[in-house]
């Protein structure tokens, strides 16, 4: 039988095998009937086909993707809906969305069109799947129409800036409803890598984490998501935890703040592997033509730790990488070349040159190289056979070091996230940690299934109360900023 992520997206004709039965049902047959008319009173037609993707939580193993290391996340219920017909011999492409917050947007329907990345708009995030699958039909010698306009409405509810993915699932449904409208429909596994590359088009440097689970969730599992090649691997989660989702409600605008937050951790963990090459015997310039990310020097690492005694490349980290930042100046005489000349052919990481005062790259990798372990130690974990209460003690530790890592080496936490994993310790969460990029956006918590309803309620009350008087969020949203979620299902094509 194939892996399932050679399979193509699942295609329905109802909502249940997607939304499953009762409450939940119910509020998707909704969403697609306003979706519906949304759509007929914007375009005067109904669409010809939907396609919907996830957000996702990352459970552990964050920064890391860029890196090469495999992560652990899982899909979460809410997701977007994309609607979309196909006008032939049109020369545009409309962009409505039923929030009224976000106005149409037109794209002429060309897809070697560039991005305006000075002018961020919400429809660019559509643009980078109408790109990203013109790409792929491209290089797979697929000849497919380029002279096709397309009317489109969007309904996504994953909160933005949250860390819970919204752009990965906004890519990826616009991605699978223009290759479904369009005909096609490719196995989920090159999706997952298309879809990672066509995100870059906003100007941020993603790993692939979130636009492989949004493609390739399955119901009821997280999945170890390993990279180069992409694969997905079913994790059973232990029934007595119930992972908590918290917004800390700072916003992180990552495609706004990419050269000082996102892109410049991705240039630091690239100087960082360059310098331990060459510190492990690399040619300069070798170093800085072949190695990309830390996962490619690991080989070398470890077998400096051997040495002795021990297989782990943090002990490289110790040995070679000062810890006070270093300045430009260090490591061009380090590396014997300019660092703008290494990132010559990389306009984002240019931007974070420009930006940066100095570069922590003892910190940096420190992190990612700890972290990877970590991935593979809550891995491990759930599958021992240890008792409950056990496993769950020990995924919370993880968890918990996972948080302090991000917060202290890889500096990617902020005052509110802090304050808001401490609630969640303090009222009996086993393991809190920041999700997704940090900067602001979301906390998950492992908490024992018995204590999740007290727990949310204690959130309730020393968190979010004062921020709804001073009217950050309003009462009745508050079920959208703090809830426990179970592994949803991944991407599915919809056709009524
Ligand atoms: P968020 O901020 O949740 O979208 C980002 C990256 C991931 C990963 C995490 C950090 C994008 C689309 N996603 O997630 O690939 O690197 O940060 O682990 O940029
Ligand atoms: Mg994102």
């Amino acid at each position: 039988m194939a892996r399932h992520e050679e399979l193509p997206v699942p295609v329905f004709n109802s909502l249940e095998p997607v939304y499953g039965a009762g409450s939940h049902l119910q509020e998707a047959e909704l969403r697609f009937s306003r979706l519906k008319s949304k759509f007929v009173d914007t375009f005067g037609h109904p669409p010809d086909i939907y396609a919907r993707s996830p957000g996702r939580v990352n459970l552990i193993g964050e920064h890391i993707d860029y890196e090469g290391y495999s992560v652990l996340p899982m899909a979460i219920r809410p997701d977007t809906i994309v609607a979309i017909r196909k006008v032939a011999g049109e020369k545009e492409l409309r962009i409505a969305n039923v929030n009224e917050k976000y106005s149409m947007c037109t794209y002429p329907a060309d897809p070697d069109q560039e991005i305006d990345l000075k002018n961020h708009k919400w429809g660019h995030y559509f643009i980078c799947g109408y790109k990203g699958f013109y790409e792929y039909a491209k290089s797979n010698g697929k000849n497919v129409d380029r002279n096709v306009g397309l009317q489109v409405v969007v309904d996504g509810i994953v909160p933005t800036g949250s860390g819970l993915s919204s752009s990965a699932a906004f890519v990826c449904s616009s991605t699978i409803a223009i290759m479904a409208v369009m005909g096609e429909n490719f196995p989920k596994k090159d999706l997952a890598q298309l879809t990672c590359e066509c995100e870059r088009h906003i100007g941020t440097q993603s790993g692939g984490m979130d636009q492989a689970i949004s493609v390739m969730a399955q119901s009821g599992f997280a999945q170890l998501i390993d990279f180069n090649p992409i694969r997905a691997t079913e994790v059973q989660l232990p029934a007595g935890g119930t992972f908590v989702i918290a917004h800390s409600l700072a916003e992180s605008q990552k495609a706004v703040t990419a050269a000082t937050n996102y892109n410049n951790r991705v240039v630091e963990c690239r100087l960082a592997a360059i310098v331990l090459g060459i510190k492990l015997g690399l040619k300069a310039e070798k170093a800085i033509t072949e190695v990309k990310t830390l996962s490619d020097v690991e080989s070398l690492c470890v077998s400096f730790a051997g040495k002795h005694g021990s297989s782990d490349p943090g002990l490289a980290v110790k040995e070679f990488l000062k810890e006070e930042p270093y300045s430009s100046e260090e490591i061009e005489k380090i590396i014997n070349e300019k660092l703008t000349s290494v990132f010559a052919n990389s306009p984002s990481s240019l931007d974070v040159l420009r930006a940066a005062k100095h570069f922590k790259l003892h910190q940096r990798a420190a992190h990612v190289y700890s972290e990877a372990k970590r991935v593979y130690a809550f891995k491990d974990t759930v599958s021992s056979k240890s008792s409950e209460e056990d496993v769950l003690k020990k995924l919370g530790a993880l968890m918990n070091d996972s948080h302090y890592s991000c917060s202290v080496l890889y500096e990617c936490s902020c005052p509110e996230l802090e304050e808001l994993i401490k609630i969640c310790r303090d009222n009996g969460a086993l393991g809190a940690r920041l999700t997704g990029a940090g900067w602001g956006g979301c906390a998950v918590a492992l908490v024992k299934e018995s204590i999740v309803p007290q727990f949310i309620l204690k959130l309730k009350e020393q968190y979010y109360q004062s921020r709804i008087k001073k009217g950050v969020i309003k009462e009745s949203d508050i079920d959208c900023y703090v809830f426990a979620s179970k592994p949803s299902s991944g991407a599915a094509i919809i056709k009524f």
